[in-house]
């Protein structure tokens, strides 16, 4: 009899899987046991589930989307497939490789609708404070009901950190900034492009929010991008119209200045300088602090809080893998809840990440970063019985989706991978990205085919 309490904080790609792992248990006929799931919006899919608000939401809790309209998927969604329910089996038929937000958010919900998680899930409710009881070993968790405006509280003997870390700005300042005369803003809140046509606009910051925001402001019209970068830049063949400059040195009026003695006039700043791990409700002794990189100090295997595994964390790292590597982690966490999986001790632990964070230091540049995390996943997948798939295969195209943004920055979402749970190969969507405008799901799967071919 397993009469554990199981608590998850956040109902997005992380959370779900967690749910979803506790489920493939149940369809087997294992007891699981009571699980809680805490999400403070009203719906699930975290990022995923896109927000027009900024700022605050209904109720006045910090908005955590950062997604926008748009938006295409940033790397093949033949790396992120789940193993246990392919693209071909939600879509009934091959799609192309870079589907717009709508469509992986249709994804993501396809297999969680095939369980009856949902009623796990306690939407309009913020984990407010966390604390841990030494005698009893339970976790104390204060929550607000922010439909009903009320407090209650509630004890877990495990408890799932699954709340994201693209959701608080990291907002450097800038000398003279505060004078600009135009719109600054963090890409948290850019909603989308519309707002900056015919603007000449500046990007700070060199990672994946830059070019992204940066091709889409010019897909839809910007009249300049820039991009500024601190350490390096993104280093492609940029089209006319958008470039690369090193960091800004301060603002003057509409003026910017940058490191190399450049200057020139903007209309708009948007700051793409990443975001705060940021756990509001974990005393400091439970909270984990890192920034943004592929292995985060203090959780074993990814995972357990090194001080006190109860404390399971999941999708804390960066990403290049991510549906495929929060399963793979909710698949390990749950067996260790359900016990039966053991965990070495702390010291033998403490040797683990060690080992780990000495291959992490030894990265010298992207091609390792996607051998890192691919080595990662396999490590993960030998722990539990999460259906393995071919990560070499997977870790081979995110290296050729490196290659084909060098070739071609805007034209890369065009190209096509075969999916290593299926062996589809994707299809061209019937409209080249640089011309497709409109990115909702019921246009992107009207035709299978090229739009010349249907009209022809
Ligand atoms: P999230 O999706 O952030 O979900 C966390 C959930 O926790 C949210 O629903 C939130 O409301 C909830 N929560 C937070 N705090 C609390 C609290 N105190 N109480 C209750 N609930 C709480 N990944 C890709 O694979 N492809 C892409 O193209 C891609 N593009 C991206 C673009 C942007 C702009 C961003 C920001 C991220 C992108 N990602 C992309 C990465 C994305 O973060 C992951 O795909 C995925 O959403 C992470 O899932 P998660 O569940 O860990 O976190
Ligand atoms: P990232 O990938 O964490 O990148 C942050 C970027 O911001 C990176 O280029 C940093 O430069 C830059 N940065 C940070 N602080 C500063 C200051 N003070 N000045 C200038 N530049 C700075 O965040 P992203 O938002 O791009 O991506 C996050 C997720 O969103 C990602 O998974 C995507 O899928 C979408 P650095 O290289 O450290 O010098």
């Amino acid at each position: 009899m397993n009469n554990k309490r199981v608590g998850i904080i956040g109902a997005g790609p992380s959370g779900l899987a967690q749910l979803r792992a506790f489920e493939a248990l149940k369809d087997k006929g294992i007891e699981i046991p009571e699980i809680v799931c805490f999400e403070k919006q009203d719906n699930w899919g975290g990022m995923w589930n896109y927000s027009w608000r900024t700022g605050v939401g209904k109720y006045g809790e910090p908005v955590h989307g950062s997604m926008y309209k748009y938006l295409w998927s940033n790397g093949p969604k033949e790396c992120l497939e789940f193993s246990d329910y392919s693209f071909d089996e939600h879509f009934k038929k091959p799609i192309s490789s870079y589907p717009p937000r709508p469509v992986l958010f249709d994804y993501i919900q396809g297999r969680i609708k095939k369980s009856n998680a949902r009623e796990y899930i306690r939407f309009n409710t913020t984990v407010r404070w966390v604390s841990f009881d030494e005698s009893t070993k339970r976790f104390k968790v204060v929550l607000d009901d922010l439909k009903s405006n009320e407090t209650y509280e509630e004890e877990f003997d495990y408890l799932v950190t699954a709340s994201g870390h693209f959701s608080t700005p990291n907002m450097p300042h800038f000398d003279g900034i505060e004078d600009f005369p135009g719109h600054v803003m963090h890409a948290h809140d850019f909603r989308g492009a519309d707002q900056f046509k015919n603007q000449k606009l500046l990007l700070i910051g060199s990672s994946y929010s830059a070019e992204d925001i940066g091709v889409q402001c010019f897909k839809h019209g910007a009249e300049s991008v820039t991009l500024s970068y601190r350490s390096n830049p993104i280093g492609v063949e940029w089209p006319e119209g958008i470039k690369e400059l090193p960091l800004v040195t301060h603002f003057d009026g509409p003026t910017v200045h940058f490191s190399n003695g450049e200057s020139e006039d903007f209309d708009a700043v948007v700051m793409c300088t990443g975001y705060q791990h940021k756990f509001p409700f974990l005393p400091s002794e439970l909270r984990l602090k890192t920034k943004n990189n592929l292995y985060p100090d203090n959780i074993y295997k990814g995972i357990f809080f090194n001080d006190n595994p109860q404390l399971i964390y999941l999708g804390m790292q960066d990403q290049y893998y991510t549906f495929n590597m929060f399963d793979a982690q909710a698949w390990v966490a749950r067996d260790y809840m359900m016990g039966t999986l053991e965990l070495p001790s702390k010291e033998e632990r403490r040797k683990d990440i060690d080992h780990w964070l000495a291959k992490h230091d030894a990265m010298e540049d992207a091609l390792d970063s996607v051998d890192f995390q691919s080595a990662y996943i396999k490590d993960l997948l030998e722990l539990s019985d999460y259906p393995d798939f071919n990560v070499d295969k997977v870790a081979v195209m995110f290296k050729e989706w490196l290659q084909d943004k060098e070739e071609n920055i805007l034209t890369y979402r065009d190209k096509t991978y075969k999916s290593v749970v299926t062996g589809t190969e994707a299809v061209e969507h019937h409209t080249e990205w640089m011309d497709e405008l409109d990115d909702s799901k019921e246009r992107y799967l009207k035709f299978n085919k090229k739009v010349e071919e249907l009209t022809s």
